[in-house]
């Protein structure tokens, strides 16, 4: 079993090779990628976010966190980015205007990978000109957009509209997901699809890619 305390304790203290050590151990251990990463690190990290939102914790805290949290997932990424199967579709990614949260895009994308998906990454504060330039370049058949505010995911209406306005609408599938969405929001603003976890936006993808 993944030991949820000592992922706690590292990852809340921003001890990044201790976070690393425990996740390599846990592997070793023969836990799987996916229980590590939702026992351990997810876990830890949503205590983080309910010490942050009690006012327990500050900015800088997180930041440390999210730092450890990183150095974990870059133990897991060869296993969940491995693919067995090569769809050579392309999904292009990335996280709207004025949301500067990765770490849940960036396990979409090791997920995306691990189903054998190309994924262009666009970063964070991804702004509507930058996803069309990004269609225009790559031709994807899906884009993904992730949100983590819910000041920010209006933006994605934004930048839903400004794709549209510029022609491409009909040439994508679009995704949306993070933490504050909901299914009814994502149909709301025009999306094709919406995803809780980055596990389900892999068969998301797949099941927009058959319609
Ligand atoms: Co921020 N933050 N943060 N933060 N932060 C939250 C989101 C918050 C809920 C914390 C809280 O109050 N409890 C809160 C938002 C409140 C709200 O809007 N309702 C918040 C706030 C307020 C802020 C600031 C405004 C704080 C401030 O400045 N006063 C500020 C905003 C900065 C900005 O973006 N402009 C801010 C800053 C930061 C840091 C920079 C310090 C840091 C981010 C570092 C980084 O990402 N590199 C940070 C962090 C780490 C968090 C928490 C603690 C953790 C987020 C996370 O990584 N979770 C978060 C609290 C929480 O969520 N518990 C919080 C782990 C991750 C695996 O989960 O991102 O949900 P998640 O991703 C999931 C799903 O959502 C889904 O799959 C992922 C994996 O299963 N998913 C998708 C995500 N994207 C998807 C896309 C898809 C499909 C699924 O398709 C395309």
């Amino acid at each position: 079993m993944v030991n949820k305390e000592k992922f706690h304790i590292a990852l809340s203290q921003g001890k990044m090779n201790e976070v690393k050590e425990l996740t390599q151990e846990a592997l070793d251990n023969g836990e799987t990628a996916e229980m590590i990463l939702k026992d351990g690190l997810i876990h830890a990290m949503d205590q983080v976010g309910s010490k942050f939102k009690s006012g327990e914790i500050y900015i800088p805290e997180v930041l440390i966190a999210a730092r450890a949290m990183h150095a974990g997932m870059a133990i897991l990424k060869p296993i969940l980015s491995k693919s067995t199967t090569s769809s050579q579709e392309k999904v292009l990614i990335g996280t709207v205007k004025g949301d500067l949260h990765d770490i849940g895009k960036n396990l979409v994308i090791m997920m995306l990978e691990g189903g054998g998906f190309e994924v262009i990454d666009l970063g964070i504060d991804v702004p509507a000109s930058k996803f069309i330039e990004a269609i225009q370049t790559h031709q994807p058949r899906v884009v993904g957009i992730s949100a983590l505010l819910t000041t920010t995911m209006r933006e994605m209406k934004t930048t839903l509209e400004a794709i549209e306005k510029a022609g491409l609408r009909n040439q994508v599938k679009m995704i949306v997901g993070g933490t504050p969405l909901t299914e009814k929001f994502a149909g709301e603003i025009g999306a094709d699809g919406y995803a809780p976890d980055a596990a389900s936006a892999v068969d998301v993808v797949r099941s927009l890619l058959v319609q």
